[in-house]
């Protein structure tokens, strides 16, 4: 059975359009579509916090299943957070509730990088259990593994949580190019071990999250980030699983994270698809981007907006349906059922 369960999981329509062929129908996931939005994972979560609740493998199981069995996505992502490998690496920090995660003590000085040792797989092991239960339990539906990128994380550790300006980090980076270098090459240890770890134990693709990279220039990016989200991504290029890369307000950036090892570029709801496939290689596939906050639309506005993505995403060599960025918490469920329904019926072959 082992031998033959391979076979139907390489024709999951998912991994089809990762690698630009052609599926039986647009495949469609939701960033976060595991989360506050579902009221069986708020009833799940009840009593658990965030990070403990990642540290649960019977836990990481259901809350990853739940959307795949209520919406019928074409794949899942597993339950995690881009902070678990750094706390599992040793970093005090917390995923507090309504406001995301904050550092005990940031980054700011050469000696605070004692405290970021490299990460083990035997740190992580709650994570390689996870993921095998979930294949286990998945059948042909893939499971997409994730880790945050070396910028985005630096900027969590500096700034000591989330930012809007990511003031500190520029200061360091610009600062101190040195330490920057150096922090983000230790990031790029533990994001690589972190999501080796998920491949080995069997997930079917990675997204590389740099959600916060386009908060700088082209010239930035190409200086202090992509030699790290690099050495990342070319660490897995031997895996052979579909590597999505992804930020938002990328729109100057798509060409260069495509060069830092991706085979999927994840696009936010300001650049329309066939502009970021012009833009792109033409061997890169593209994933996204519906407005998460046009779910809160009427019906007839959301299904103009579907139609026109599908047509945007039919002139890329790939195309993966997903929204432009996470499922925001006050999102009616039900919405998304019907758009996965949509999207399958508009491009069914
Ligand atoms: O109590 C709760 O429910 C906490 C909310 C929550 C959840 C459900 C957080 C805190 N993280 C998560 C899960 C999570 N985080 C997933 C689950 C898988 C899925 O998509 O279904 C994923 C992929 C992430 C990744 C993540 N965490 C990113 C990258 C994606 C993105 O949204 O850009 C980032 C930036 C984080 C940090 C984070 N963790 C949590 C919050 C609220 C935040 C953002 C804080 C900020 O605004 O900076």
């Amino acid at each position: 059975m082992a031998a033959m369960s391979s076979e139907p999981r390489a024709a999951a329509p998912f991994l089809v359009a990762c690698r630009r062929g052609t599926p039986a129908h647009t495949p469609v996931w939701f960033m976060r579509q595991a989360g506050r939005s579902l009221p069986e994972y708020r009833a799940l979560r009840a009593d658990v916090g965030m990070l403990e609740s990642c540290r649960r493998p019977d836990l990481v199981t259901e809350i990853t299943l739940q959307p795949v069995r209520r919406h019928g996505v074409d794949a899942a992502i597993l339950f995690s957070d881009i902070v678990v490998p750094v706390a599992a690496a040793g970093v005090d920090l917390d995923i507090v509730p309504g406001t995301g995660p904050v550092v005990a003590a940031p980054v700011r000085a050469a000696a605070d990088l004692d405290r970021l040792r490299p990460l083990a797989a035997g740190d992580v092991d709650f994570v390689a259990e996870a993921v095998r239960l979930l294949v286990a339990e998945l059948g042909d539906t893939p499971l997409i593994g994730f880790a945050g990128a070396p910028f985005t994380l630096a900027s969590y550790l500096v700034e000591g949580g989330p930012s809007r300006h990511h003031a500190r980090t520029k200061a360091l980076m610009y600062g101190d190019p040195a330490l920057w270098h150096a922090l983000c090459g230790r990031l790029a240890q533990i994001t690589g071990e972190f999501l080796r770890v998920q491949v080995e134990a069997g997930v079917a693709a990675v997204q590389l999250f740099d959600s916060w990279t386009g908060a700088l220039s082209e010239a930035d990016y190409r200086r202090f980030v992509l030699p790290h989200s690099r050495e990342v991504l070319a660490g897995l290029a031997a895996a052979g699983v579909p590597r999505i890369h992804f930020g938002v307000g990328t729109a100057h950036l798509l060409p260069a994270m495509a060069e830092a090892g991706a085979d999927v570029v994840g696009v936010d709801w300001r650049t329309p698809l066939d502009a970021a496939a012009a833009a792109l290689p033409a061997d890169v596939a593209v994933q996204g981007n519906l407005d998460p906050c046009l779910l809160f639309a009427p019906w007839p506005v959301i299904e103009a907006e579907v139609r026109r993505i599908l047509a945007e995403g039919a002139r890329a060599a790939g195309h993966v349906f997903n929204l432009g960025h996470g499922v925001l918490p006050e999102t009616d469920p039900d919405v998304l059922t019907r758009v996965v329904a949509l999207v399958h019926a508009l491009s069914g072959r």
